[in-house]
């Protein structure tokens, strides 16, 4: 019996990866999303763009705003993602806040790729939002950009229903 199902496993692996395709298949998360022009390392950092797909479970969509809180150098900012000009966080969509780390989360000086330590996605209200995908982008002096986090299938729900698996999600930095 054991014989046969190797046997069975050892065709049904073979059948799979005898054909080879004319295209090579690249994985997202580690080539399509990685900018092959990396920022120098003493860049500073102006920018902060979130990328967010909302899932299209039922309820996944949002009347109400959710946070942003990004941590660097030990210092956490805290920020609403704001209201944009249409309707947010909507089922089956894909919103894209452009947050200035200086103006809009109120930090100083020369921040590099090495000072985020962290950036967390944070319930605003009892309306829940279930995020589908998330990937945030920094920016330098509008001109050069580099995946800060990137996180494709996420399929969680940031509410403040009480439940505290609900209450946070911390993004996948790949700074
Ligand atoms: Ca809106
Ligand atoms: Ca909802």
């Amino acid at each position: 019996m054991i014989v046969l199902l190797v046997t069975i496993l050892s065709v049904v692996t073979l059948g799979y990866a005898a054909p080879v395709s004319p295209f090579h298949v690249i994985e997202p998360e580690k080539e399509f999303l990685v900018n092959p022009h990396r920022l120098p390392t003493d860049s500073c950092i102006n920018q902060l763009y979130v990328m967010a797909f909302t899932s299209s479970l039922p309820f996944a969509g949002s009347d109400r705003l959710h946070l942003i809180q990004l941590k660097v150098n030990g210092v956490i900012s805290e920020k609403y993602l704001p209201n944009l000009p249409r309707d947010d966080y909507e089922p089956h969509k894909g919103d894209l806040w452009k947050l200035d780390l200086k103006n809009y989360f109120g930090f100083s000086g020369c921040i590099k790729t090495k000072d985020i330590e962290g950036i967390t996605i944070i319930h605003g209200s009892n309306d829940g939002w279930n995020i589908d995908s998330i990937v945030t982008f920094v920016v330098v002096d509008k001109y050069y950009w580099e995946l800060s986090s990137a996180d494709l299938d996420v399929k969680q729900w940031i509410d403040g229903d009480g439940s505290t698996s609900h209450e946070k999600y911390s993004l996948s930095l790949t700074l």
